[in-house]
């Protein structure tokens, strides 16, 4: 057991990654302070090293604090900079805050007011510098505050020109300096606004055909997020990787119907995480394992750290899992039995053409003989349960 596949320590080709703003959660919460110090951006890149991680992600006010003059940026920067360069850790994305800032209150980029919307897009501009001097070639753009709760307010197709406005403007500006940069929308429901604009995966992928340079767009999918809709997340990432759109993904845990819960990856839903690792690595992703969450309220700092080994640990132990998946000969079979071969045979070989039309209507079928057929689905699904619970 003393390999690191046996001790699913963190593989490099995992790519795990954490922000600064879920290892340094102080636990603040709507109903209590904080219940951790502030925890030193050099500090987490030391940790996050030393324990496996592949990279560490921000937003700008995370690093460099809201307001800070240009030397303060440039020797928090420095200092930053440094340790990253010290530990091999890499940045690879980066993302800005517009959301916490009272000025943000009615949104930013779909703020009704116009000087809103244009700080926003240049506080962005200055965090895409931040993040390109770093090395981050993906850009998330989540819309904390991009939504409403007095309907009347807004007018949400208004909204969504606005919106395509401030997305096309970062676009414009990424091509303008050079950057190899894109950008990775990340939908939400709710929280912390009643209802959120570009809601869902869904939702975010039909945005992105309206842009003006719609490659230079794709999603960062959220198991939290998803979940919180009562969606499938697996179907979400699967239907990204479908349109290439998955250029990131944000890892967590959450039980639908509640708050955005944030939890350690893997800690509820354990089947649904499984399923998400095992396309993945199916699908031979090369990208990022983001873990988007934060440790309990409860814990000090080495409960922050046993969050973060526990999040890959456990990716390590599904992808292991996965890899079983492939082998078990009884899975194997019971798969042969749901028809997953068959799933792979064009419904018209001759394709969508009259050929094809032509084809279909001669043939005859038993609508009868094919219902008769049982899938043994029970079975299969039970197969699975019996290897995560680690009976196979
Ligand atoms: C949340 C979001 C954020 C974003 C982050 C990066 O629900 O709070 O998931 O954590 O992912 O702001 O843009
Ligand atoms: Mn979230
Ligand atoms: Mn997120």
């Amino acid at each position: 057991m003393s390999t690191p596949e046996a001790s699913f320590a963190p593989q490099p080709e995992h790519h795990f990654t954490f922000g600064l703003w879920t290892v340094g959660n102080r636990g603040r919460d709507p109903f209590g302070f904080e219940t951790r110090p502030v925890l030193d951006p050099v500090r987490s890149v030391h940790k996050l090293a030393e324990l496996g991680a592949y990279g560490v992600n921000f937003h700008d006010d995370d690093l460099v604090p809201f307001g800070a003059t240009s030397a303060e940026r440039d020797s928090v920067v420095k200092g930053f900079r440094a340790a990253l360069d010290e530990t091999g850790l890499r940045v690879p994305m980066a993302t800005t805050n517009l959301f916490s800032q009272p000025v943000f209150k009615d949104g930013a980029f779909t703020a009704n007011d116009p000087k809103v919307r244009r700080f926003a897009v240049k506080k962005t501009f200055e965090a895409i510098d931040l993040g390109a001097e770093l090395g981050a070639n993906i850009y998330v753009m989540w819309g904390g505050r991009e939504g409403l709760e007095c309907e009347a307010a807004k007018d949400v197709r208004v909204a969504l020109d606005r919106y395509r406005e401030a997305v096309d403007l970062c676009c414009a500006y990424v091509r303008e300096r050079g950057y190899e940069m894109v950008f990775a929308l990340e939908p939400k429901p709710n929280e912390p606004r009643g209802d959120m604009f570009l809601p869902t995966v869904g939702h975010a992928l039909a945005f992105i055909n309206e842009l003006q340079w719609p490659d230079m767009v794709g999603l960062n999918p959220e198991f939290a997020h998803e979940t919180m809709s009562g969606l499938n997340f697996t179907h979400a990432v699967a239907q990204a990787l479908w349109h290439s759109k998955l250029f990131h993904i944000d890892l967590n845990a959450q039980r639908a119907g509640k708050y955005d819960q944030d939890f350690r990856f893997g800690s509820e839903g354990i089947r649904d995480a499984f399923y998400v690792v095992k396309l993945l690595e199916d699908s031979g992703w090369q990208g990022m394992r983001h873990f988007d969450a934060h440790p309990y309220r409860t814990e000090d700092e080495q409960g922050v750290w046993d969050f973060v080994t526990g999040c890959m640990r456990t990716y390590e132990i599904l992808a292991d899992k996965a890899e079983r998946f492939r082998h078990d000969a009884d899975i194997q079979e019971a798969l042969i039995v749901a028809g997953l071969g068959e799933q792979q045979i064009p419904t018209s070989p001759l394709g969508a053409t009259s050929a094809g039309i032509d084809d279909i209507i001669s043939s005859s079928f038993d609508p009868q003989a094919l219902a008769e057929r049982g899938y043994g689905h029970e079975r299969l699904d039970q197969l699975v349960t019996e290897l995560l619970l680690g009976v196979r």
